[in-house]
This record gives structure tokens, sequence and C-alpha cells, in this order.
């Protein structure tokens, strides 16, 4: 069995996304998302010219094979471009390989260890009134858990503050939006808005927030110390995680669980992390670090000491990533939870998808496979639109973390 086609397709349904589609001898092919939000184009370069000329003529069911050959035959390691590109294909691979088994995806891993797999939708609004309007909402569409964000009083488009209904996309436009961002505002603000919908939903919900990697350490622990009464399911990327370090002295302040990963790439981004157990929930996902073949191993190793998934599932990840990480989720033992951002109609109709939600659960659905197609004739109707993500300085002009 041999690999004779790979092809890069973009699409801009609304949003950017980049897929490669892997063509079989036997006529069985299958999809991997390769999307990077802001930056689409490093990846597709990086898949056209490096990856697609090896992969022609090799054996589509050796998958560990053309993962190791992909990260160790780069010599450069790591880095979002081209985890991504072998997140890609080891996708499409495994797709294939679900599909000629005839089995879904979650099958081949090792089968159901759950019925359904527990999602969290995003409630943005201007102020904290919008925001406990939107948390009730979701919970009136069945959530069981809802990650809270408002806008600051002063701060002008402060992280998460959406744009529409049940949509948030922070690619705005061709060259980055400028924000402003003040921490002391921040810190005040948000013990408010948990204190009052603790008030308005009670503790039976399950609440989430993410700090979008703006603290310093100690402002990050006085953060998880100020939200302790009210018993958040996780609390997100409070500082960058270059320093996996970092969290030690956060951790020591605490209890507040916390989450992190949306941006690594791999097991060596967190291997401090989970060892030391400064985190309770590693949100990797599968475009991010390297497909399921390397998520797999992030997952068990992190079950080591009890620290559960919470894959990333932001709009700017494909239905593609969605679908395969509904599987993965309803595989892995020691799940967590899984982000839930619902993508356009436009999206959803070039993607369509076997995967549904149910009553705050997600179903992948039992399709061969990942269960996501790509519509390419409607797909060639949306052309790529340069977007990048928006970035942020403080109050005096100086350059922060978006
Ligand atoms: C966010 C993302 O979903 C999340 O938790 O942090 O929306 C993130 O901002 C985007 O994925 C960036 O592309
Ligand atoms: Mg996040």
């Amino acid at each position: 069995m041999r690999i004779v086609d790979a092809k890069v397709i973009i699409t801009c349904p609304g949003r950017n996304f980049v897929t490669l589609k892997i063509v079989t001898d036997q006529g069985v092919y299958g999809i991997g998302d390769a999307t990077l939000n802001g930056r689409e184009q490093a990846v597709v370069a990086y898949l056209q010219e490096h990856v697609v000329p090896l992969l022609i003529g090799r054996d589509p069911r050796r998958i560990e094979d053309t993962w190791q050959l992909l990260y160790r035959g780069a010599y450069w390691r790591r880095g979002p471009v081209t985890m991504r590109a072998i997140a890609a294909v080891d996708v499409a691979l495994w797709d294939i390989k679900a599909k000629m088994a005839g089995l879904p995806l979650y099958d081949l891993l090792g089968g159901k260890s759950r019925e359904g797999v527990l999602v969290y939708g995003h409630a943005n609004g201007g102020d904290i009134a919008e925001t406990l309007d939107e948390v009730e909402r979701y919970v009136g569409l069945g959530y069981k858990a809802i990650r809270a964000q408002s806008g600051i009083p002063g701060v002008e488009k402060a992280y998460g503050v959406g744009r529409g209904d049940m949509y948030y996309e922070p690619a705005d436009a061709a060259l980055p939006t400028e924000t402003i961002w003040s921490t002391t505002k921040y810190l005040n603000h948000t013990p408010k808005l948990f204190d009052a919908l603790r008030d308005r939903v009670g503790f039976d919900v399950d609440l989430l927030h993410d700090a979008h990697h703006r603290l310093t350490p100690m402002e990050a622990a006085r953060l998880g110390r100020s939200l302790e009464p009210y018993n958040l399911f996780w609390l997100e990327d409070v500082t960058p995680a270059e320093n996996q370090e970092a969290f030690r002295l956060i951790r020591q302040h605490t209890t507040t669980p916390l989450a992190v990963g949306e941006i690594f790439n791999t097991i060596w981004d967190c291997k401090d992390l989970l060892q030391e157990q400064l985190v309770d929930f590693i949100r990797a996902t599968i475009v991010g670090a390297g497909g399921v073949t390397h998520l797999r191993r992030i997952a068990d190793f992190a079950s080591v000491w009890q620290i559960r998934t919470g894959c990333h599932g932001a709009t700017d990840l494909s239905p593609v990533t969605m679908g395969a990480a509904l599987h993965f989720d309803t595989w892995v033992p020691n799940f967590g939870i899984q982000e839930y951002m619902r993508h356009s109609p436009e999206t959803d109709a070039v993607f369509p998808h076997a995967y549904h939600f149910e009553n705050g659960l997600l179903f992948p659905g039992d399709t061969p496979g990942h269960g996501v197609e790509i519509d390419e004739a409607l797909a060639a109707k949306y052309p790529y639109e340069p977007k990048q993500l928006p970035v942020a300085r403080l109050e005096d002009g100086t350059m922060w973390n978006w």
C-alpha cells in the first residue's frame, strides 16, 4: 500500500483553515488539520516544500515510523510550525488506518472509556452583567461547564470579550490589532465576576477562566488564591509557561486547579510541570502537539500524577482537529474536559462531521476514521484571507503578552 498524493487545502469560511489530504493507491484517503492561527502560510510552505515529497510512495500504515521520520529527520526539533505539519500527517494516517479497519478511531485507540465527552463553552460579556446572562444562556443550552470572561472597566478590548453570539474569533485584521492591558484592573475585577456568578448560578455548574498568559508568577498566585471561594474547575494560562519552574511558586500559594498547555508542542514543554505535579490539567491538543501519536504519550505521562487532559478547542482548530480530539477524549483514561467553541455554519458546511452536541456532552459518532470530511468544492469558494492575532501593550506602551 502506498501514498500516491498529498495535497494542502487552504480555505477561509469566515476564518482560515489549512487541511492536509493524503490519498492512497487503494483509494482510501485521510485528512488532518494543520491550522496555525495567524501563521497559516508558514505551515503550508513547510508541508508543501518539505513534507509532501517525503510522503509520496510511503506505506501509509507505518504511522509511527512516519512520525519519527518527520520529527527526527528534520534535525530541527519541535516548534509550532513543524509540529502542526507532523500532526496533520499523523491525523490523516490514523484516519486512513481506522477507515481501512472499518472502525471509529476511538476503537483503534483502545475503545470507549466513556459514553460522551464533557465540554465547556465560552460565555463572554462586555461587563459582569452581560457575562452573567451569557453563562445562564449556556446553562439553558445544557452545558455543564462554562468558561467565563468579561470586559474590565477601564481596559479597552480585554481578552475574551466576544463579538457576536456563541462565537469569538480573535484573529481580526491583516495586521495585529493593538489592545491595552492593566493587571491591576484585571486582578481587582475578576473576583467580582466570579462572586456575582456563584450568586447567580450556584455551585453545581463548573466554571472556568482563562488569564491568557498575562500575569507574573506572584500575581498568578494572588489571583488563584482570590478565586478559591468560587471553586473554579480550572484557572488557565496564568503566566507564560516557557519557564516551567515558575509554576512552583504559584502552586505553593493556591489550591485553585491550574490548566496550561494550549500552545505546547511536545512532551518536553510540560515534562517538569507534569512530573512535579505543578498543574492539574494539560491543554495540549492534537493539532498543536504532533497528532494522536504524540498526544497520547503526553496523556499517559500525565496520568502517572493523576493529571487530566483538557484539550484546546478554540475556533482556530478546525473541525478535523475537533473530530480527532473527540475520538481521543472518548478513549483516553485520564480525560478531564474538552474545550468546545462552536464553529460558524459556513465552517461546518465545508467540514461535514459525524460529531454532535447533546446535553453538555459531545459525541464523536461511529463513522470509520475520525468522522470529519472536507467538501473541496465548497472550500475552494473561500480563498485565504491574511488575518493575525492581536497584540497587547501595558498602559504606558510597553509590549506585553496578548
Ligand atoms: C484561548 C484561545 O481557547 C482558549 O483558551 O486561549 O482562544 C486562543 O486565544 C486562540 O486559540 C488563539 O488562536
Ligand atoms: Mg486559553
